[in-house]
């Protein structure tokens, strides 16, 4: 299984449970990735041949794309390594989120729209993306950024603080943390599921508006979007899966 979120992990606690033989896979991407209670490999494929290759040395007959939404990538060469290896995959992925009563959300398309989206006159902004794409805001000094990352980085904007935390989040910490900020604007990803959640409901509380990127686009694939399900698209097989 392809991992790197709360869903990713509440699948290896079950397929752990029933002994499946799977395979938990991480990019690498954090210094120190939470453990999990499987046989778990570190590091990209290779690219789609490097996929491809893997899948038929590991004799994998199942793969699960638990990734995040954001991990377009990784998905797109899922879709074609499985094809081409003739190998089964499901997505397992939770759906976006949906603006509620009270919420002030601007919903665009990509990083730079959101770097648009922001004010001229100078704010104090909570970018809660990681450190990925945090490039685009250059664009932008006069504002102040929080950054909240996964690991300790230099400050890679001219006005910004780092608060190093793993999520999952809480509503009374996020409540707290763009309070003692004077936090006037977030920038998130519509992840969905709820390890990212508690920042939109701390902004809904202070009436912050929120800049809230959609998911990139991916082809057809079959998706489930609960355990019960993964499970049960292995279990007519349950033999060896990633
Ligand atoms: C390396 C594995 C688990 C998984 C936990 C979820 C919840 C907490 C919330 C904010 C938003 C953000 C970020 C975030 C969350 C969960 C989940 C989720 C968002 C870890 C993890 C890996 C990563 C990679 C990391 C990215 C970054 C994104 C931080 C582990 C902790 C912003 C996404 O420093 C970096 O380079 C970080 C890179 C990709 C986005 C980016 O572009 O910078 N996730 N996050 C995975 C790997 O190596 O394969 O270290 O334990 C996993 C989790 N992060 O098991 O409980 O499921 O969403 N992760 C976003 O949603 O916007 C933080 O701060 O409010
Ligand atoms: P990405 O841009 O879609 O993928 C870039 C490359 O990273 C892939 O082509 C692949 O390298 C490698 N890779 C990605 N996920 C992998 C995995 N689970 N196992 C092995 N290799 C992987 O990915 P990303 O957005 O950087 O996300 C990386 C990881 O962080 C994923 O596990 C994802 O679930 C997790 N994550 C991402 C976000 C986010 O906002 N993007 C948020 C939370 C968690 P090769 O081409 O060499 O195979």
């Amino acid at each position: 299984m392809l991992g790197g979120t709360t869903e990713a992990s509440l699948l290896a606690r079950s397929l752990a449970t029933k002994n499946v033989d799977a395979i938990f896979s991480y990019a690498g991407r954090t210094e120190t990735p939470v453990a999990q209670p499987l046989p778990t490999r570190i590091g990209g494929f290779g690219g789609i041949a490097g996929l491809v290759a893997y899948l038929k040395a590991n004799a994998i007959s199942h793969v699960v794309d638990a990734t995040h939404p954001f991990a377009a990538q990784m998905s797109r060469n899922a879709i074609v390594a499985c094809a081409e290896a003739g190998v089964p995959l499901l997505a397992f992925e939770r759906a976006p989120w949906q603006a509620a009563e009270g919420d002030t959300w601007i919903c665009l398309d990509s990083i730079e729209a959101a770097v648009a989206a922001l004010p001229e006159a100078a704010a104090r902004v909570f970018l809660a993306i990681g450190k990925q794409n945090l490039a685009p805001f250059a664009a932008k000094p006069q504002h102040h950024y929080l950054l909240r990352l996964v690991d300790p980085a230099p400050p890679p904007l001219s006005d910004c603080a780092i608060v190093v935390d793993r999520g999952p989040f809480s509503v009374e910490n996020d409540i707290a943390l763009m309070t003692q900020h004077k936090i006037t604007h977030i920038v998130a990803k519509n992840a969905g599921g709820t390890g990212a959640r508690a920042k939109l409901d701390a902004a809904r509380a202070l009436q912050i508006p929120v800049i809230l990127i959609d998911r990139p686009s991916l082809p057809e694939r079959k998706v489930a979007d609960e355990v019960a399900k993964v499970l049960q698209w292995l279990g007519h097989q349950a033999d060896r899966g990633v």
